[in-house]
């Protein structure tokens, strides 16, 4: 029997196994792997990498900052330039402001998102009003209808929530099977620390990251893994930036707990050295958690090495550097505390973990297919229609030459961002070629634009099924080093 399209004679890799086969394709779907399928449509695959297309869970599509400025993606950018950068799939946040209805803010985003998204998508819900109404009535509801995991936060004024909400929040989680993503800073060290920088006129950049500091991220992370314990239910900690929260959420893992953890190519290949560059250049690499410094960029490529963390995402808050809603909406240099936080990513989060995680030896090919597809569609209930090569999932796919070398610049990513933060970096291996369920998205630096073809996915409830960290410290603290030989 012959199927509508064939992929031949790539490599394919898979969180498991890596393999040479064809893929046959029909009705958008994988039907067969093997040899010597036969198909009304060919594409050659030979000397590249055939990949699960990947998942980025964590992005802001149309969503505003908490200093008011929106996102210059909507979901037609947004999810164009995940195609340009060989994900297939996303994850944004449909995010409630006090005072909304939560189901009412899903279907705004679903109105926003139908019209043009150009690959698959599904939702969080972010939840910063955890009101009886929502609590009693809307979230259960919404988690039977597939939007099955939230994000709640620990800091900035209109969203955090207190510690007993935080309970409530994760006992609902534990009643109705969701996943509870926590964004885990320590509120008021870092408006102490941010009204002392700025009354003594430490107002750049550079100070976000003196305010946000690392041990208030550890504090934070600390706290809410003690509040999952008390309940016991599982959860993730998103865009974990640094060591300190990296060794509390290793000791949570090596006592059993289920506690997973996302990391963003922000505090891989960013540093606190970046928000100081030249003028206000620095604010193109503010986020929270901020970068951090060479150590700590090394502890969380140990962590993605060693299994602490599940899932490699953007945490894409593209907020533009220039114009009337970008980071100078409040003046050409303002103080750090009225600057958008959020830089860009979802283009660029593959190839950078591609080039700098296999190519250079830190990561296994079935690792960084692991980290950038399969267990976000595991841990967000996707899988295995997404995530993974196999007879029956969606032929969602990036054939990727490991060979070809590439310069990142901001026009390669196709999003509406006047900046890249990766801008000028020089990176091996792209995604050549980028399918959605068997249609092409992106080729050869041309992407779809067929806005509105993306479908919305929703999800089954959260897979226990990921494999979590070891049980052993790698650090040495004596040394410095780490023991690689104990985590291998
Ligand atoms: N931090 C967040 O918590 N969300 C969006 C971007 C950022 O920097
Ligand atoms: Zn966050
Ligand atoms: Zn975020």
């Amino acid at each position: 029997m012959s199927a509508e399209l064939v992929i031949r004679g790539g490599t394919v890799a898979t969180a498991a196994d890596t393999f040479a086969a064809d893929i046959a394709i029909s009705d958008g779907r994988i039907v067969a792997l093997g040899k010597d399928l036969k198909g009304a449509r060919e594409i050659d695959a030979r000397g590249l990498l055939v990949l699960p297309g990947g998942i980025d869970s964590h992005v802001h599509i149309e969503q505003r900052s908490s200093s008011g400025v929106m996102t210059a993606d909507d979901f037609y950018t947004g999810t164009r330039s995940a195609a340009a950068g060989g994900t297939t799939t996303v994850i944004p946040f449909a995010a409630q402001q006090r005072g909304m209805s939560v189901r009412e803010v899903v279907e705004d985003y679903h109105k926003a998102a139908t019209p043009k998204a150009v690959v698959d998508y599904a939702f969080h819900m972010i939840v910063s009003d955890p009101t009886s109404q929502v609590m009693g009535q809307e979230l259960p509801a919404l988690i039977e209808r597939g939007y099955t995991s939230f994000k709640v936060y620990m800091t900035y004024d209109a969203l955090k929530l207190d510690d007993r909400q935080m309970l409530d929040v994760l006992a609902l989680a534990r009643a109705h099977g969701a996943m509870t993503m926590v964004h885990a800073e320590n509120h008021d060290v870092i408006s102490w620390l941010s009204d002392r920088l700025l009354a003594g006129g430490h107002t750049a950049p550079k100070f976000h990251a003196v305010a946000h500091a690392s041990i208030a991220e550890r504090e934070a992370t600390h706290r809410v893994i003690t509040l999952a314990e008390i309940v016991d239910v599982p959860m993730l900690l998103v865009h974990v930036s640094a060591r300190e929260a990296i060794e509390q959420i290793r000791w949570a893992q090596g006592r059993g707990l289920k506690i997973y953890a996302e990391t963003c190519p922000q505090y891989l290949f960013l540093s606190a050295e970046d928000l100081d560059r030249p003028g206000f250049e620095g604010a193109k690499c503010m986020c929270s958690p901020p970068p951090r410094d060479r150590d700590n960029q090394r502890y969380v490529w140990e962590g993605l090495k060693s299994g602490v963390f599940q899932v490699v995402s953007s945490d894409h808050a593209p907020y533009r550097f220039d114009g009337p809603d970008g980071k100078k909406k409040h003046g050409p240099n303002p103080p750090f505390k009225m600057v958008a936080n959020g830089v860009p990513g979802v283009g660029a989060r593959l190839p950078l973990l591609f080039s700098a995680g296999v190519g250079e030896g830190r990561l296994s090919l079935n690792q960084f297919v692991a980290l950038a597809s399969t267990n976000h569609a595991k841990l967000y209930g996707l899988y295995p229609k997404k995530g993974t090569i196999a007879v029956g999932s969606d032929a969602d796919l990036a054939l990727w030459d490991p060979k070809k070398e590439v310069t990142i610049t901001v026009d390669l990513l196709h999003d509406a961002m006047d900046y890249t933060p990766y801008e000028g970096r020089a990176v091996k291996g792209w995604p050549v070629l980028v399918l959605s369920r068997g249609e092409i998205v992106a080729e050869d630096g041309k992407v779809s634009e067929k806005a509105g073809r993306g479908r919305f996915l929703p999800c089954e409830k959260p897979s226990a099924a990921v494999p979590l960290g070891r049980r052993v410290h790698g650090f040495e603290p004596s040394s410095g080093k780490f023991q690689a030989e104990r985590l291998s």
